[in-house]
Parts: structure tokens; C-alpha cells; sequence
């Protein structure tokens, strides 16, 4: 209703802040006015420039509004959803009755902002016997979770808020985010003279100009850096001997290897002087606490795994672990990582079926995936499912991806708009806008008190798109999945309410393997119509806080979710249908952190000899790309004021940089002679663009960086087709990536310029 404020939450980054937003405009089917939600418990009325932009998101020409089927002639025909449903069901069960539904791949099931749908594809995948899939977290993460498996079987986050010493490692937060109200922690760490706020960045950021000490590290040279700062903690003797004896095993492998560390040697190579080197190490020596993270400057980047292990090795070396302003384990409604527990008693991780890769996290590493479908193998990945995600376009190598993506026998698109990826389908089915049905906040990584949100709809779906889950459960349906009558008991409990519900269900779904994979779509399908109008794709989220308050029962007790059996479970999930700024569902004590800490005798096991070959291994090797060819070390991909990933299209809603300028040193632009606005050819071993160019002070001699999200296609008010700024990918190589986790190397892409009369 037009002039009252409803609420909801951004989902332009992992943050997810709360708003409140008022709607309007023709048919009212515009927001009109965007602000903050101070109810919310992460952001409390904190929101960055971006939200305000989000009409562009809700109202995108190239949103798609029918289900899709491709032509011979390569054009998309409308066809309506019985028809779309029966025949992206007959095709895949096709494949999966020919090769074996270990061929049908998987691909996205979230972005920033939506979680909902990967639960309900887990039905949709089991129904087909898919057993592979990946998300963009392959590209980025994967190496960090199996570091954080290796040494405990988790992940950890750190608090920033109460922090001594806030270190960021290749991450700027004051544009990209990621921890609560990034800009106002940031501030209140940088003021207080008894806090110290510390970036490794080879850019003089926004975050680094603020920062007490900037280590402006030679690009690709953090694990030089990162063993230097742990050297002098071992060869100072700042490390914490007692925490170490009582919480760490395999101590001494990671002693004897950071003792001999020439630290001089190493600083020379990351291009810092040795002394602020030993200046950081002592502040964190002497902290009272310190909290770390590392981000995309080096997960994407030469030696990445390794320089997960170094920054991780930092706080373990100095008992940085357990208390206030330290890392932190937090409670989670759905661990993001998947089970690490195994890593840390030793196990392997599984491979990939064509080239042996590993899968961490239960993902396909990105890299991976075009050689996982361009081979004669038997098991390759032979059809597709991509939902909410771009890979055409944000995976490495676009050229091969779409090479690759064209080579499936089928591809199935589920989105929002007509993106790269959708072009190149079978079938798109259209989705609903995350305003226009439930959604809810999965990146909730707060401690000790940790909260979830489910967002209820804004604006009413336009005729022609469905919710994912219901599209996942049309899909289970027309697979054959269950019948009307597995399903008959559990109508008859729902209409009693959910206390009738529970037995039935754990009963007769739960304990039924035939049933069981398709719990998500069943609690839909009985649970879903009995929710308030409009939650009905926050069904799974019951069976969600089911799970939630079994593994923490503790966490819940202490933010107000008590009782026998199934009681906290059904308080918590009334509480979060009835919380439209989200919920505090856990309130942990340090000791939690302890709790969560998976290695068999509850230690944290840091000697990982991999690791520690790798940083033996690491000689002189020099900074630089190392090919006279392309001498420039090209960033492909920063977060800048304007830029979402792909999720907003029209190049209309930046406000500053509209072509997303290629950013350059002072020193380099005038040996190229050239000034701002002028334009340059920029070429790598993959590909060559036009770019304009943007002079800047933050940036280091031999450094140059293009922004994240750009090169889009999109619809015109006249109806043309236009791409605005450079496609990142169409520069980047999928060869180029960690040799142990697979992550790409995207900020470290060996370029030349010449300049453009
Ligand atoms: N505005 C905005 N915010 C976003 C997003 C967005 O698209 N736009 N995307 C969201 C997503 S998906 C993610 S994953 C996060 C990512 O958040 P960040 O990781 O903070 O983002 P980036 O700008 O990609 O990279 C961070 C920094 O790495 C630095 N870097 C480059 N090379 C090196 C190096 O060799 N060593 C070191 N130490 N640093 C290096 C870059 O200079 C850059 O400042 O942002 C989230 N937030
Ligand atoms: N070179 C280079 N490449 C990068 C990066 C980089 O720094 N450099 N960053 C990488 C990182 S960290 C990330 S996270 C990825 C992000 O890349 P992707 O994982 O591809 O994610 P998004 O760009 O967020 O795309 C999300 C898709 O979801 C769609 N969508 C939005 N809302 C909905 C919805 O409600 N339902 C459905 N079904 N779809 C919806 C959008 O239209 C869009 O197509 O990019 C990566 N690519
Ligand atoms: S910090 Fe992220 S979630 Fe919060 S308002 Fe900005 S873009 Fe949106
Ligand atoms: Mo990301």
C-alpha cells in the first residue's frame, strides 16, 4: 500500500541490511522510498548507498515473464508452464536414464539475497539423481573452508566490533562490505587511538586511507607477507606458548617451518619495509584481541589456499580464538560450508568424475566445470540446471564457459531476466523478484548473538512466474517423485496445524527414505498453504529451525526458545514468521565457539603438511606477472560504489562510473600518455577490450583494476540489445587457478596496455 512502510531486506551483497520501503509509481508496482529498518538486529537502520537504486532490480526490462523453450533458430519461443514443466522433466529424465543422473550438473541456487531456492533444489536433484553441483562460492571460498576443515572441521568469522586489532587482508570493506554496518565499525576502529585497524592491500583503498597501518604489498606476493608476519611472531617470541600447549596440536611442524622464514627476504619480495612488517607483528603480539579477514584479494590470487593457511596460522599462533574481539564459530540455521568435520579427522575429499579435481564443500571447484563438460568421459556433465547465477558471465574464461555450456545436451536457466547464461538454454523458467515472494538471510555469521531473517513479499508476482519452490516442486511432481496419496495424510495434519503435522511428518516423511529427499517440496506442498499469505516458500524453513534446535539447543535456550521436545524449535519458527525485521534465534557463550571446533580430540590441528610444502616451496620466486609480454598485473573484478555483481542490468542505476573505468597509477598513465577518459586496449592471453581509463592515486606502479559486474547486455528504451563496459571474464583464463582448492586467480591476470589514439 502506497505511503506505509514495509519491510524487507537489500540484496546487493552478502549483508542483506534490512529496509523499509514504501511502494507506488504506475500500478504500484515501483519502490518510491527506501531507508533502513533500525528493528533489524545486524544492520539496525544502516544501509550503504546501493539500496536506494533497487527499483532497477524489481523493474528490468530484460525481466523474462514466461517460461522459455529455444528454436532451431537459436530464438526463445513463450511456452506456458505445463508444457515447460512436462518436457525440462522428460529431457533430464532422458539424460539421467542414458548416462546416469551423476551427468546432470548443477549450478547457483543463491545469490547475495536468495537462499530458499538451493533447499528446494536439493528435492529437484535428488529426484533426477544429480550428485553434482557448484555455486560461485567455488570460486572464492572453497579454499578458506578447507583450511578452516583441516585445522577444525569449521569455519570461523571475527569480531570487529570489539576488536584491538582489526586486520583485513585483500578486502575493502568500506565498499564491499561484509560485516555489519561496515562503514560505521570501520570508523570506530579507526578513531580510537587504543584500537589499531590494519590492511594488506597493493591499492591505497578507501579502507587502507583510513588504516592505522596499510601494508601496500606488491600484487600477488601475500604469502611472502603473510609467512614474514608469522616469522616474526615465532622469532620474536610474540606467539602465546601456553594457549598453544593446551588448545593446538601439531605446533611444532608450523614452528619448525616459520622459524627459518628469511623475514627481510620475504618482506623485500611483498615490496614493505621490514620494519612496519615487525610493527604489525608486535601489535598483534600484544594484543588483547585481534580479528582477521581475508577476502577476494588473496582467495583469488597466486598461492590462494596457502594464504588462507598463513592468516589463519596468525590468530592459532596467538590464541586469537574463543574470546571477545577474536574468531568465532557462530550458530547457524544452515551451514553455508556443508560439513567440514571431516577434513579435520584426517579424510580426503572427494574428486570430481572427469578430471579428479576436489570437491570441497560439496562443490565442483568453477574452474573445473568447462573441463568437466568439454571431454569424451563417460560421466561428464552432460545437462545443466543454473539457477540464480550468472556463470557465463562471472566464471572464469567466459569464451570457453559458453563454449562448454553450449557443448550440454541440455541446459535449464532459472532466473529472473534474460542474462549470458539464459541466452545460451533450452528452457528458462522465470522466476519471481526476491519482493515478490519469501526469501530469507543465509550469510548470518553474527556472535555471540546471531539472528535469521525471513523477508515476506513487497509487490505481488506478475502472471508468468513462480516462486522456486514451486517450480521445484512441479518438477519433483512431473519426475514422479510422490504421489497424491503420499501426500494425503500429511494435508489431512496440516489443516489440524503444525502440532498435528509433526508427528506425521517425522514419522511418515523423515523416516521414509523414499520420501525423505523430497522433504523440502512435501513441507511446501502441505506446510506452505497454511503459512500467512505470502510465506509459503518459508515452509522449509521449519524443518530448518527443527534442525537448528537440535544442534544448538543451548544458543536457543539463552535467546528466549526453551522448553521440551519440539517446543524451542516451534517457538523459534513462530517467532520468525512474526519477526518481519528478522530474529535474534541464538545467543552464544564463548565457550559455544569451543563447542563447534570438530576435530576428533577437540583441538585445532595446524601442522597441514600440503600447506607447509607449498610455503617450502615458495623460494624467491619473484612479484610481477614474470612475462615480459603482458607486464601489467591486472585486478579483474574490484567492488566499487556502483557495482553488484550481475544482479542489477541496466547500466542506469550507477550513478558514478557509468562504463566501469580501468583504473591506473600515475606513474604508469604517464609512460603511456595517457590522462583520464582516455581509452586503451587492455590484452591478455585470453582475450582484448577497449576501456577507458581512470587515473588514480590508490593505485601502485604496474597495478592496474577493472570493476566487478560490468559488461552486461541489455535492453534499450528502443529495444536495442547493448553491452555497457567491459565483461571481466572475457580476460580471464580457467587454467589460471589454485592448484589445491581451484580458486582463480582473477586478481592476478598478467595484461598489457598500449595506449588508443
Ligand atoms: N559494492 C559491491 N559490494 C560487494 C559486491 C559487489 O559486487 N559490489 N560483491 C560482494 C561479493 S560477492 C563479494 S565476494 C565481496 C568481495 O569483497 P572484496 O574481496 O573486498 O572485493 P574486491 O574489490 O573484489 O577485492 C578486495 C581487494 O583485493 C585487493 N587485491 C588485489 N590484488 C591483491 C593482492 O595481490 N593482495 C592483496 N592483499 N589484495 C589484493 C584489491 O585491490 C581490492 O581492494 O564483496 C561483496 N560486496
Ligand atoms: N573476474 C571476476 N569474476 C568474478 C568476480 C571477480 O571479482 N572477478 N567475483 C566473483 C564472485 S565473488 C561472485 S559471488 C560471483 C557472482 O556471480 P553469480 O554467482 O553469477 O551471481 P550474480 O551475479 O549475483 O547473479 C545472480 C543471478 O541471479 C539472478 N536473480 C536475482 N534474483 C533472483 C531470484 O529471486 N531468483 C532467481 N532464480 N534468480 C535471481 C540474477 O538475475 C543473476 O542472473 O561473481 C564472480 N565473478
Ligand atoms: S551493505 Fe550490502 S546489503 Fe547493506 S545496504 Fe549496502 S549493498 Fe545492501
Ligand atoms: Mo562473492
Amino acid at each position: 500500500m502506497s505511503g506505509t512502510w514495509e519491510k524487507t531486506a537489500c540484496i546487493l551483497c552478502e549483508c542483506n541490511c534490512g529496509l523499509e520501503v514504501q511502494i507506488g509509481g504506475e500500478d504500484n508496482r515501483h519502490f518510491t522510498r527506501i531507508r533502513g529498518d533500525k528493528a533489524h538486529p545486524s544492520s539496525k537502520g544502516y544501509a550503504c548507498e546501493k539500496p536506494h537504486r533497487l527499483d532497477y532490480y524489481q523493474n528490468d526490462p530484460d525481466r523474462i515473464t514466461s517460461p522459455l523453450r529455444r528454436k532451431d533458430d537459436g530464438t526463445f519461443e513463450e511456452i506456458d508452464w505445463d508444457t515447460a514443466i512436462g518436457e525440462v522433466a522428460a529431457r533430464l529424465a532422458a539424460v539421467r536414464d542414458e548416462h546416469g543422473g551423476e551427468t546432470i550438473f548443477y549450478y547457483g541456487g543463491g545469490g547475495q539475497g536468495n537462499h530458499l531456492p538451493g533447499a528446494y533444489s536439493t528435492a529437484t536433484r535428488r529426484a533426477l539423481g544429480s550428485r553434482y553441483r557448484s555455486s560461485a562460492l567455488a570460486q572464492e571460498k572453497t579454499g578458506e573452508f578447507w583450511v578452516g576443515g583441516r585445522l577444525m572441521g569449521n569455519m570461523t568469522r571475527a569480531d570487529f566490533e570489539h576488536c584491538e586489532v582489526g586486520l583485513f587482508i585483500g578486502k575493502n570493506p568500506w565498499q564491499s562490505h561484509g560485516i555489519p554496518r561496515a562503514r560505521v565499525t570501520l570508523k570506530e576502529l579507526a578513531k580510537d587511538p587504543k584500537r589499531t585497524l590494519i590492511v594488506i592491500d597493493p591499492r591505497r583503498t578507501e579502507t587502507a586511507a583510513m588504516a592505522d597501518i596499510h601494508l601496500q604489498v606488491k600484487p600477488g606476493t601475500d604469502a611472502w607477507l603473510l609467512s614474514a608476519l608469522g616469522a616474526a611472531l615465532v622469532q620474536e617470541g610474540l606467539t602465546n606458548e601456553a594457549w598453544i600447549q593446551e588448545h593446538v596440536d601439531g605446533a611444532e611442524d608450523v614452528l619448525a617451518a616459520l622459524v627459518d622464514i628469511p623475514i627481510a627476504e620475504h618482506c623485500q619480495i611483498a615490496g614493505v619495509s621490514e620494519d612496519l612488517v615487525r610493527d604489525v607483528a608486535r601489535r598483534i603480539g600484544a594484543a588483547e584481541s585481534v580479528a582477521i579477514f581475508e577476502d577476494l584479494g588473496i582467495q583469488m590470487n597466486r598461492h590462494s589456499t596457502l594464504n588462507s593457511y598463513l592468516n589463519k596460522l596468525l590468530w592459532v599462533l596467538t590464541g586469537n580464538f574463543a574470546k571477545r574481539g577474536a574468531q568465532y564459530v557462530p550458530a547457524s540455521i544452515v551451514p553455508i560450508t556443508g560439513k567440514l568435520d571431516k577434513l579435520a579427522a584426517g579424510a580426503e575429499c572427494k574428486r570430481t568424475p572427469v578430471t579428479g579435481d576436489r570437491i570441497i564443500s560439496g562443490l565442483t571447484p568453477c574452474n573445473s566445470i568447462p573441463d568437466e563438460i568439454l571431454s569424451d568421459h563417460p560421466k561428464r556433465y552432460r545437462a545443466m540446471i543454473v539457477e540464480s547465477g550468472n556463470p557465463a558471465h562471472s566464471l572464469a574464461d567466459s569464451k570457453r564457459m559458453r563454449e562448454a555450456l553450449r557443448a550440454l545436451d541440455t541446459l535449464v536457466v532459472i532466473d529472473i531476466a534474460m542474462t549470458e547464461t539464459a541466452r545460451l538454454a533450452d528452457y528458462i523458467l522465470p522466476a519471481a523478484t526476491q519482493y515478490e515472494k519469501a526469501e530469507a538471510t543465509f550469510f548470518n555469521f553474527e556472535f555471540p548473538e546471531n539472528y535469521f531473517h525471513v523477508r515476506r513479499p513487497v509487490f505481488e508476482a506478475p502472471d508468468g512466474v513462480l516462486p522456486e519452490a514451486e517450480i521445484h516442486a512441479r518438477l519433483c511432481e512431473a519426475l514422479g517423485a510422490y504421489t497424491d496419496e503420499d501426500l494425503a495424510p500429511l494435508h489431512a495434519a496440516a489443516k489440524q496445524g503444525r502440532a498435528a503435522l509433526l508427528p506425521v511428518f517425522f514419522g511418515s516423511v523423515l523416516s521414509n527414505p523414499k520420501l525423505a529427499p523430497f522433504a523440502p517440496v512435501i513441507l511446501y506442498r502441505t506446510l506452505g498453504p497454511h503459512l500467512p499469505a505470502g510465506l509459503e516458500s518459508a515452509a522449509v524453513v521449519w524443518g530448518l529451525a527443527h534442525q537448528t534446535a537440535r544442534a544448538n539447543p543451548g544458543s536457543l535456550r539463552r535467546a528466549g526458545f526453551d522448553g521440551e521436545g519440539f517446543e524451542p524449535a516451534e517457538k523459534l519458527f513462530d517467532a520468525i514468521l512474526q519477526s518481519p525485521s528478522g530474529v535474534v534465534f541464538a545467543v552464544d557463550e564463548q565457550d559455544e565457539t569451543w563447542a563447534r571446533v570438530k576435530s576428533p580430540n577437540g583441538k585445532i590441528q595446524a601442522s597441514i603438511p600440503e600447506l607447509l610444502d607449498e610455503l617450502a616451496s615458495l623460494g624467491d620466486s619473484s612479484a610481477g606477472t614474470e612475462d615480459r609480454a603482458f607486464p601489467f598485473v591486472l585486478s579483474a573484478g574490484e567492488r566499487r560504489s556502483f557495482t553488484a555483481n550481475t544482479i542489477l542490468r541496466n547500466p542506469d542505476w550507477r550513478k558514478k562510473d557509468p562504463d566501469g573505468s580501468l583504473r591506473i597509477s600515475p606513474d604508469d598513465a604517464l609512460q603511456l600518455g595517457v590522462g583520464n577518459g582516455d581509452r586503451v586496449r587492455l590484452t591478455t592471453k585470453r582475450g582484448s577490450v577497449e576501456v577507458p581509463v581512470e587515473v588514480s592515486e590508490m593505485m601502485q606502479a604496474g597495478h592496474v583494476s577493472l570493476p566487478n559486474g560490468l559488461g552486461l547486455d541489455h535492453t534499450t528504451e528502443g529495444g536495442d540489445r547493448v553491452q555497457t563496459g567491459v565483461a571481466p571474464n572475457e580476460l580471464t583464463a580457467s587454467e589460471d587457478r589454485d592448484w589445491l582448492a581451484g580458486t582463480p586467480w582473477h586478481k592476478h591476470v598478467a595484461a598489457r596496455i598500449e595506449a588508443l589514439a
